[in-house]
């Protein structure tokens, strides 16, 4: 059985700057995702830490907070039946080489940290990833 479901979609900083926001929301729209909030912003390090607490324990992590925290990003609150697998399957493996064709990170990303897109990997941190950037959202 499958319900209306919520996932935290981020376009990471690189592909704000080389101006792939509008590229990566149209593969979202046409894969049947429906964007119920969304916000251009940037995150400070300290934030960029809580965010990706579950990743303090691995040799990349100092890079990937500052990373995160290193430029404007777009944070989307995305709504489909199943949104969290869907949006997995729609970004693609995290290194964009082994990404399949058609994916967000295939055709955008530029390496594994550089990967274009953060997409939530349950539903549960769905919620909390949600919360974290959207925390008056009413729906
Ligand atoms: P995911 O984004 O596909 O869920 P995670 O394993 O949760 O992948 O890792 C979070 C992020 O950390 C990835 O999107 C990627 O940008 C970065 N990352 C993962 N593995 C490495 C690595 O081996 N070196 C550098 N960055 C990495
Ligand atoms: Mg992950």
């Amino acid at each position: 059985m499958s319900s209306t479901q919520h996932t935290l979609g981020i376009i990471k900083p690189t592909a704000v700057t080389q101006r792939h926001i509008g590229d990566i929301i149209k593969y979202i729209e046409q894969a049947g995702f429906r964007i119920r909030a969304l916000e251009l912003t940037k995150i400070s390090v300290k934030d960029g830490k809580a965010f990706y607490e579950v990743h303090s324990q691995q040799p990349f992590y100092e890079e990937l907070y500052n990373y995160i925290a290193s430029g404007e990003v777009v944070a989307m609150a995305l709504e489909k039946e199943n949104a969290v697998a869907d949006f997995r399957k729609l970004i693609g493996a995290t290194d964009p080489l082994q990404a399949e064709p058609g994916t967000i990170r295939k055709d955008f990303g530029v390496s594994i940290s550089e990967n274009a897109v953060h997409g939530s990997d349950s539903p549960e941190n769905a919620e909390k990833e949600i919360a974290f950037f959207f925390p008056r959202r009413s729906w």
